[in-house]
């Protein structure tokens, strides 16, 4: 069996090595162009070249949760995707979008600067009934999000394309389902994967539709949100601030008004990071299930390419 290890911007080494460790039998090279096929390869954003030299590939492992980089390119059609299921991701997506949630609602950004000033100030409290937070998306990391956010107390909505019951979130589902979940959120949380039916998707229109004093927490892909739509809402007051940990241009440019907006807070897409070792972990034991002869449907985290996620 051979597997191939092509990740951009990712050190090579500590992958092959862990990978090595798992198929000591086998074979585990970095692709380089020209190389023998592969049966199985470990991916994040791979040149379209390695995947047309890949006629024998079975599955391509995506070292990340979101596939959409992937989609966009040309895939061995006999090959399976699979990404990324959780692999340690969605307890730091709850420590992030919970930290961004209580860091509006207590107002601790106006505390830090009330303290830089000398200032000791007392504000009067916010009723968490005003602040229903609404998570878009309740996959792996949504529903994680939701269920985490519920343990605080917040009223939690969430929205999805099939109907869900998980206790504590009011779901919604489908296009249908849309305008009620928006009217009745005030904090507004994207964890969608990002396909042509949610590019763009928090806009104008959509994000008008949050009750006044709303935010937004984006940590899903930049490309979901219209930004000069949000800083338009931020300036005429609709809105009143947003936490953003993705960006249509990543690094985001030195020019680009996010940067020094006075209501929003960025950073660098660190909300969820791919851990190493849970994530070959992970990888290397849908390998050996695969090799085995387990069915691929039997697996978690399988792309459905009609879906795109
Ligand atoms: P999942 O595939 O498990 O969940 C996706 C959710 O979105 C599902 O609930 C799905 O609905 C819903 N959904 C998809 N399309 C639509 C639609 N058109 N309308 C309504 N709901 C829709 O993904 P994960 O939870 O694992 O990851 C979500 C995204 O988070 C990733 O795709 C990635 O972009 C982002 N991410 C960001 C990271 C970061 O560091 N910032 C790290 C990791 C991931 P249904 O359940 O009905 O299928
Ligand atoms: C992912 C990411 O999709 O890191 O896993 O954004």
């Amino acid at each position: 069996m051979k597997i191939s290890f092509c990740c951009t911007d990712t050190k090579a080494e500590p992958w092959l090595a862990g990978l090595r460790a798992a198929f000591p039998a086998d074979h585990v090279e970095q692709w380089a162009p020209g190389a023998a096929p592969a049966d199985y390869a470990v991916v994040w954003a791979p040149p379209q070249q390695f995947l047309d030299e890949q006629p024998q590939l079975k599955a391509l492992f995506n070292i990340g949760a979101g596939v959409d980089a992937l989609m966009k390119l040309r895939l061995p059609p006999q090959a399976a995707v699979v990404r990324l299921d959780d692999a340690g991701m969605s307890v730091q997506m709850a420590e992030y979008v919970c930290h961004a949630v209580i860091r509006h609602f207590r107002e601790f950004d106006g505390y830090e600067a009330d303290v830089k000033q000398g200032t000791w100030s007392y504000r009067k409290p916010r009723l968490r009934q005003d602040f229903p937070v609404g998570v878009m998306g309740l996959g792996v990391l949504g529903e994680r999000v939701a269920r985490a956010l519920a343990q605080f107390d917040y009223p939690v909505l969430g929205w999805s394309r099939s109907a869900k019951t998980i206790a504590g979130v009011q779901c919604f589902s489908g296009q249908a389902g849309l305008d009620d979940f928006l009217s009745s959120t005030r904090v507004l949380v994207c964890l969608l994967p990002l396909t042509p039916d949610t590019q763009d998707i928090m806009n104008r229109q959509t994000l008008s539709r949050l009750r006044p004093g709303g935010y937004v927490v984006n940590v899903a892909r930049g490309t979901h949100l219209v930004d000069e739509d949000l800083i338009a809402l931020l300036d005429s007051g609709h809105l009143a601030g947003a936490t953003l940990d993705v960006f249509r241009t990543e690094p985001l440019p030195a020019a680009h008004p996010f940067w020094k907006h006075p209501l929003i807070t960025v950073t660098p897409h660190t909300s969820a990071r791919t851990l190493r070792e849970e994530s070959i972990a992970q990888i290397a034991g849908k390998i050996a299930a695969l090799h085995a002869g387990q069915p691929i449907a039997s697996l978690a985290g399988v792309v459905d390419p009609k879906k795109g996620y």
